[in-house]
């Protein structure tokens, strides 16, 4: 397969000033009539006079220039592309296209497909060429009138991009329906629907007065689930309006929602085609997580209207211009929603658990990659998290102000054009009067830096002297690693945990953000009467790994006393982190295991606590995850890492029992779920403690949760009971999860819930029932969350198991990929990264991997998406 390089972009040799198309829609039959006005690109430094449109697995009908058909000598066609050898250069012209496709075969997903009885599109990155020849590249921005014709019955609603401008009735039970997008826009934006649907409709009023008509499309029987996206919706558009001074363009914006999509959900102009997943809430079918990443990807497609449509990308290697900034403003977004510091968090424990494992791997790249073969293995971790990332550090270098400054300025100058991450700096060193030279290397250099900090306290001289230095590792391709502009946010506390201040430069500052430049930079606080505590990398103010020695007294006077709340929950986590390993330490030694006091009265405190953020106080009881404690050991040790973190939960489970039940027992409400912050909060707090509690394996414990399960009357309560279940040696466990089964079966959404619970277990016999699942009538290889809710949970939620010793896990997961490959490669891509890791085992794993992995690179008819990953991974 041929890789595509950054270097070699060069502008588009022709332009579609404008396009109309011709759907009439069938299952297995679709005819698509093309008219496409063109020209030569003024800017086109190619002198040549054909004209290349991609397009595959299509069938040609008719094809004529300027009205006149093209004789075979006119045209050549390859399974991915069509040449016109000659087109005029002087003028305009027009193609009109004829083809055919077949939506029913397509199983990849990418183009027009069939999801249950719909028709439905997806575009990007390259899912156009897939319904007809055209110019399938982001910056050709071009006009579209689309006119949709179908069964009546069968496609009763007809949707596409824009305003609709007509519809009417033909013979044989057929009807139309015309659309127009005003805005221009590259062909990825496209979108279409046809079927059943039902219309949930509202209306939004705009800072300027203009009135919105909204419209979710679903099935019939989720009418009553969209509620909430509604909500979400409405809050997004006035959250943009809010914060970034942004209005809807449209008269009218339209979520259609359906079961089968490769991804969570996609930005097509005025028509967002969503994941049900995130779309469908129901108190009883949805947990308050589900509910929180609606609003998240509700907020994140809508702010795609203005970063990712108006403004697009010019070419794939700029992919994070459009999704690490929308990731950005929809974790801010979020964060004023529901609680910022809990959302900090959540953010940063999925960067650091699975990004971080990205960008230390094979697979690393740069947020800005510089080549790919299929351009669909790049919607990374890398490009959308530590894209946003990237963004947020800009942010706090700029400040708020000088950030919204530079985006304002970004907005008006790109407004309608196709740009570069390098215009979007640009934009934010013009508005700010700033030069960001050294700050641009985020874009081109991938890996984790590590940010090794060293103290020296001057009891005379009363001068803490901080020595930072920063390094990178090498990642493929990228040896040498420049320093990079990390900024350092910071602050100290005095011995009593009140807030020191700081003196920098003959400055006080209560709290400061550090530019580390060089590769190491010592900063001299001054006036300090007693050595402080430093409180480091405060909101992790970057994405780095940091390497500061901390006694256990000093983490748990942090996780006691820090201000800031990122820094508390990292204290405590990095407390555990530290307690976790001396146990592995034990666990290799042999010795017995014991759980150092410390850890129990920290506990013991958190349990005593009253704040107003029970989230927040949630998540300072969870111990750090099993895939986390991975990411910091030299060779990962699986068995080692669960037995000692389960030693530290049953433990402390035991210990606080009391404290345990005492905070369940005042959290515990029956209710239908109601969406408050406090109840989100209690219902946190609550089952974070009957997770404990589930630890000890008692009657009472297995009582406890089997009453939570059979009294509860929402579904956050009822998985997290039922989750209880399934990690323990519960009696009843068959029962439960047959009755969940029986009581859910036409609920898609909950079944995934129940297929993924069963296959991220952590007990013994969870490797049979992952493959007896996969027997299940409810099992499907073509629903991509089911395959994610099975084989996805199984392979990346399931380290104890995935990497059992004698290599089932992985034969397992290389049987699926392949089975995956011709139906769905993207997804059969996404499956192959559980072995992507294989360096970071012990010699054995090491080499079940790579012979899985092997495997598959030499399995014929392999997919460019599998190919690249499983032959990356290798390399
Ligand atoms: N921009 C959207 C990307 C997307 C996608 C990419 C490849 C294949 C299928 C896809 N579905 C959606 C989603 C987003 O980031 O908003
Ligand atoms: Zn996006």
């Amino acid at each position: 397969p041929q890789t595509v390089y950054l270097k070699d972009y060069t502008p588009p040799e022709y332009l579609i000033d404008s396009v109309e198309l011709n759907f009439d829609l069938d299952e297995q039959n679709t005819l698509v009539e093309s008219r496409l006005c063109m020209r030569r690109n003024p800017q086109s430094t190619d002198p040549g006079m054909s004209l290349i449109l991609a397009g595959e697995d299509l069938e040609l009908v008719n094809i004529s220039l300027d009205g006149k058909p093209l004789a075979e000598a006119d045209f050549a066609i390859t399974p991915e592309a069509m040449t016109l050898h000659r087109v005029p250069q002087d003028r305009p012209f027009v193609v009109n296209i004829e083809n055919r496709i077949n939506p029913k075969a397509n199983t990849a997903l990418e183009g027009l497909y069939l999801s249950g009885s719909m028709l439905c599109t997806q575009c990007e990155a390259q899912g156009f060429r897939k319904i007809t020849w055209f110019l399938d590249r982001p910056d050709v921005m071009t006009r579209f009138k689309t006119t949709l014709t179908a069964d009546k019955s069968q496609y009763p609603v007809l949707l596409s991009n824009g305003n609709k401008i007509g519809q009417g009735e033909l013979e044989h039970n057929r009807h139309w329906v015309g659309w127009e997008d005003p805005f221009a826009k590259p062909c990825y934006l496209f979108a279409l629907v046809a079927g059943q649907l039902a219309c949930v409709a509202d209306n939004f009023t705009t800072m300027s007065g203009r009135q919105i008509a909204l419209e979710i499309f679903v099935e019939q029987h989720n009418v009553d689930k969209c509620t909430h996206a509604m909500q979400s919706l409405k809050n997004a558009m006035r959250w943009d309006e809010e914060t970034y001074g942004l209005e809807y363009d449209l008269d009218l914006y339209m979520i259609v929602a359906v079961d089968h999509f490769n991804m969570g959900a996609m930005e097509n102009k005025g028509l967002n085609v969503f994941n049900t997943k995130f779309v469908l809430a129901r108190p009883d079918t949805a947990t308050d997580s589900d509910y929180e990443h609606i609003e998240g990807v509700i907020g994140h497609e809508y702010f795609h209207n203005w970063s990712g449509n108006r403004i697009t990308c010019r070419d794939w290697f700029q992919l994070s211009l459009k999704e690490g900034f929308t990731v950005f403003r929809d974790q801010q977004f979020t964060g004023d929603r529901t609680s910022a510091a809990v959302k900090r968090i959540e953010d940063v424990n999925a960067l650091r658990t699975r990004q971080f494992a990205e960008d230390a791997g094979p697979l690393a790249h740069p947020i800005r990659p510089e080549a790919y073969i299929e351009i669909n293995n790049f919607y990374t971790l890398t490009v959308y998290e530590k894209g946003a990332e990237v963004v947020r550090m800009l942010h706090t270098l700029l400040g708020a102000a000088g950030f919204r400054k530079g985006c304002d300025l970004y907005f008006a100058r790109h407004d309608g054009q196709a740009v570069t991450c390098e215009d979007f700096i640009n934009a934010m060193e013009a508005a700010n009067g700033v030069e960001l030279n050294q700050f641009r290397r985020w874009y081109s250099q991938a890996g984790t830096p590590v940010l090794t900090v060293s103290q020296q306290f001057d009891t005379q001289a009363q001068q803490l002297r901080l020595t930072m230095q920063q390094s990178c590792p090498p990642t493929p391709n990228q040896p040498e690693k420049a320093p990079l502009h990390i900024p350092v946010k910071l602050g100290l506390l005095a011995p009593d945990g009140s807030p020191a201040p700081i003196v920098l430069d003959g400055r006080q500052h209560e709290e400061i953000t550090l530019n580390l430049t060089q590769s190491e930079q010592t900063f001299v606080f001054d006036k300090l009467a007693r050595q402080p505590v430093v409180s480091l990398l405060r909101g992790f103010s970057a994405p780095v790994n940091l390497n500061m020695p901390r006694s256990l007294e000093e983490l748990a006077f942090l996780l006691q006393h820090d201000s800031d709340t990122f820094n508390r929950w990292e204290a405590g986590q990095q407390l555990a982190v530290k307690v976790i390993f001396d146990l592995i330490e034990d666990l290799h030694q042999q010795r017995p295991l014991h759980l150092n006091a410390l850890v129990v009265k920290a506990f013991n405190g958190l349990l005593a606590e009253e704040g107003d953020d029970l989230s927040y106080q949630a998540l300072l009881l969870a111990l750090p995850d099993e895939s986390y404690l991975a990411g910091q050991m030299p060779v990962i040790d699986v068995d080692a890492i669960h037995h000692a973190r389960e030693f530290v939960k049953t433990t402390l489970a035991h210990d606080l029992l009391d404290d345990f039940e005492r905070v369940y027992r005042i959290h515990h409400r029956d209710e239908s779920g109601k969406f408050s912050a406090d109840a989100i909060g209690r219902r946190r707090l609550k089952n974070a403690c009957l997770s404990y509690l589930n630890q000890l394996e008692s009657g009472a414990s297995y009582a406890l949760a089997k009453a939570q399960f059979e009294q509860a009357r929402n579904m956050t309560d009822q998985i997290a009971a039922l989750s209880a279940i399934v990690n323990s040696h519960h009696p009843d466990k068959a029962e439960c999860l047959d009755r969940f089964y029986q009581q859910w079966q036409r609920e898609a959404l909950v079944i995934d819930k129940w297929f993924a619970l069963q296959a991220s277990s952590h007990m013994p016999d969870t490797f049979a029932t992952v493959q007896r699942l996969m027997q299940h009538p409810a099992f499907d290889m073509h629903t991509p969350n089911r395959v994610r809710a099975l084989i996805g949970a199984f392979s990346q939620a399931n380290p104890l198991h995935f990497h059992a010793k004698n290599g089932e896990g992985y034969r397992f997961l290389a049987d699926q990929v392949l089975a995956l490959n011709t139906l769905n490669p993207q997804i059969a891509s996404r499956m192959v990264t559980g072995l992507a890791q294989w360096r970071r085992y012990d010699g054995k794993r090491q080499e079940l991997m790579k012979q899985q992995l092997h495997r598959i690179v030499a399995t014929e008819a392999l997919s460019k998406d599998v190919y690249e990953i499983a032959s990356k991974s290798l390399a």
